[in-house]
C-alpha cells in the first residue's frame, strides 16, 4: 500500500510537472511518469496479493508478489535507463550504442534473476542464474561508472548527472543485497515469513528512490534547462 500510494503520488507529480517544461524536454516528466504507474500498478495489485488489509501476511502470499515485482522490474529498469540518457543528452555526452549496450545487460540482469529466484534455493544451476544476473549488473555499474561529461556541459546537468550515477551505482545494489539477504537467512535455517518479508521491505524503500527518487532530480535538471 505503501508503494501504491508513493507510485501514485509520483505519477501524479511528474504529470503536472511536464507541463512546466520546454517541448523538448517533455519526455523526461513522461518517461518518469510511465515508470511511477507501472509501479503503482503492480503495487496496486501486489497489496491484495498479500489481502492488505486484513490479518497475518503470510510468507506464501509475499512469495507470490515475485512474479509482479519481476514484470515491473522487466518493464521500468529499461525506462529508467533511458531516463538517464535523456539526462546525459542534456549534457551532450550521449555516445551511441551506450543505451542499448546497457538495456541489454538489464535485461539479461532481470530476467536470469528470476530464473535464480524460481529455481531451487542453494541449487548450482540457481547459482549461475544469480552469477549471470550479477554479470549483467555489474556491466551497467562499470559503465555509468567510468561515464564521462564533457566539461562544457551546464553545471546543473552535470550534477544531475553525477546524482543520477550514484542511484544507479548504489540505489540498484540495494536489490541484490535484498535478495542476498533473504537467500542467507533461508539457506541459514530461518523463518521464511521473515525473510521474505525483510526482502519486500528493503525493496520497496529501493522502489520508492529509484523511481521516484530519481525521477524527481531527472525533471529538476530538465526544468532548469
Ligand atoms: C537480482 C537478482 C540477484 C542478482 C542481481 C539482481 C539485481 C537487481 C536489480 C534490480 C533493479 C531494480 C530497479 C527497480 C526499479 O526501481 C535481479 C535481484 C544483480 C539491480 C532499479
Amino acid at each position: 500500500m505503501l508503494g501504491f500510494v508513493a507510485m501514485a503520488a509520483g505519477t501524479l507529480w511528474f504529470y503536472l510537472e511536464r507541463n512546466d517544461l520546454k517541448p523538448e524536454h517533455r519526455s523526461v516528466a513522461t518517461y518518469a511518469a510511465v515508470i511511477t504507474f507501472i509501479a503503482a500498478i503492480m503495487y496496486y495489485v501486489m497489496k491484495d496479493v498479500v489481502k492488505f488489509p486484513g490479518g497475518e501476511i503470510t510468507a506464501a502470499d509475499v512469495d507470490a508478489t515475485l512474479p509482479l515485482r519481476y514484470i515491473d522490474w522487466l518493464l521500468t529498469t529499461p525506462l529508467l535507463l533511458v531516463e538517464f540518457a535523456l539526462i546525459v543528452a542534456l549534457a551532450g555526452a550521449l555516445k551511441k550504442g551506450l543505451l542499448t549496450k546497457l538495456i541489454i545487460a538489464d535485461i539479461i540482469m532481470i530476467v536470469f534473476g528470476y530464473l535464480g529466484e524460481v529455481g531451487t534455493p542453494g541449487s548450482a544451476t540457481n547459482y549461475i542464474f544469480f552469477i549471470i544476473s550479477t554479470l549483467g549488473w555489474l556491466y551497467i555499474v562499470y559503465v555509468v561508472f567510468t561515464l564521462k561529461l564533457g566539461s562544457d556541459a551546464p553545471a546543473h546537468v552535470q550534477r544531475a548527472v553525477s546524482i543520477m550515477k550514484w542511484f544507479v551505482i548504489a540505489g540498484w545494489a540495494i536489490y541484490p543485497i535484498g535478495t542476498a539477504t533473504q537467500e542467507l537467512i533461508e539457506l541459514g535455517g530461518g523463518d521464511a515469513a521473515l525473510a521474505i518479508s525483510i526482502a519486500a521491505i528493503i525493496y520497496v524503500i529501493a522502489d520508492v528512490l529509484n523511481k521516484v527518487g530519481f525521477g524527481i532530480i531527472a525533471v529538476r535538471a530538465a526544468k532548469k534547462s
